[in-house]
């Protein structure tokens, strides 16, 4: 699926751009959005939701999980046996003010279990997050190279005294950080290791975007695998999926069984994530 120079500046970068869903499939997962917000009665002019968790579901959108060249992209760059992890939906209104500080996704992570051997060529990192929009996306920032190396000077400097996340609009501003511009239907891989950020000021128009984790079962799991709660995968639940749908899930809960460590990865993630986003 990837070309060599497409392999190599992700592992060089620790992002990839790829054209990977037609208009058609971005118009009808638009539309799918639109009808479960109206569904559910939804006013928030912002939310991430985790449309695989049961009463969070947006059944609409629910296969893209399974979309052949994202998964097969997902593959060129983690190894075989690829297994969803996190999906999310995060949506804002035109007129939201949305704005991230730099961070790397290492928030939910006590101090001593940081090993700074993860920020370097050497470290194998099994696992990749995928940001794909249905509408013109400007929110994701990264610094290019940043996922295997330590934090550059310019970096020490705005993290201050906190490593896991810089002020908001901490000045003076990164001079690497690279503003990635997204079209509907593109999708953005990245190594969420890199030093990244949401960030769009008062968003010009909508945010329509799908965010998925993956995780290669080829290799040993990092630290970020464990976002889905599989204990909430009912066999009651899992019937009423589409059978790919299904399929994708129970590849998920086999790989948590082969791994209970995940488990901790997985309570950690979930304390971060109730403290910072309004999850619904
Ligand atoms: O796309 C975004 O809003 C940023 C996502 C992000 O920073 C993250 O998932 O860690």
């Amino acid at each position: 699926m990837l070309t060599a120079a497409e392999r190599e500046q992700f592992h060089r970068q620790g992002y990839l751009i790829r054209d990977a869903l037609s208009a058609d499939d971005v118009a009808r997962y638009v539309g799918g959005v639109e009808r479960a917000r109206a569904e559910r009665g939804e006013r928030g002019r912002m939310m991430n939701l985790q449309f695989l968790q049961p009463g969070k579901d947006v059944r609409a959108i629910q296969d893209v999980i399974c979309h052949p060249a994202l998964r097969a992209i997902a593959a060129d760059l983690l190894g075989d046996g690829i297994v969803i992890d996190g999906a999310s939906l995060f949506y804002a209104d035109a007129g939201v003010d949305y704005r991230q500080g730099w961070h790397r996704d290492l928030m939910q992570v006590p101090d001593e279990q940081i090993d700074p051997r993860w920020f370097s060529d050497a470290y194998r990192y099994n696992y990749v997050q995928v940001n794909i929009p249905l509408t013109c996306d400007p929110c994701l920032w990264i610094v290019p190279g940043s996922h295997r190396r330590p934090y550059d000077e310019a970096e020490r400097r705005i993290f201050g005294g906190d490593p896991r996340i810089a002020p908001v609009d901490a000045q003076p501003e990164l001079a690497q950080g690279m503003q990635l511009v997204l079209q509907p239907g593109q999708a953005a891989f990245y190594n969420n290791y890199a030093v990244h950020r949401g960030y769009a000021g008062v968003l010009r128009q909508r945010r329509i975007t799908i965010h998925l984790g993956f995780h290669s079962s080829a290799h040993a799991p990092t630290c970020h695998f464990g976002v889905l709660d599989h204990r909430q995968y009912t066999p009651d639940y899992l019937a009423s999926l589409a059978p790919d749908v299904r399929a994708a899930l129970e590849a998920h809960i086999a790989e948590r069984a082969r791994h209970p460590e995940v488990d901790q990865y997985h309570a950690w993630h979930q304390q971060f994530i109730s403290k910072e986003f309004e999850i619904r």
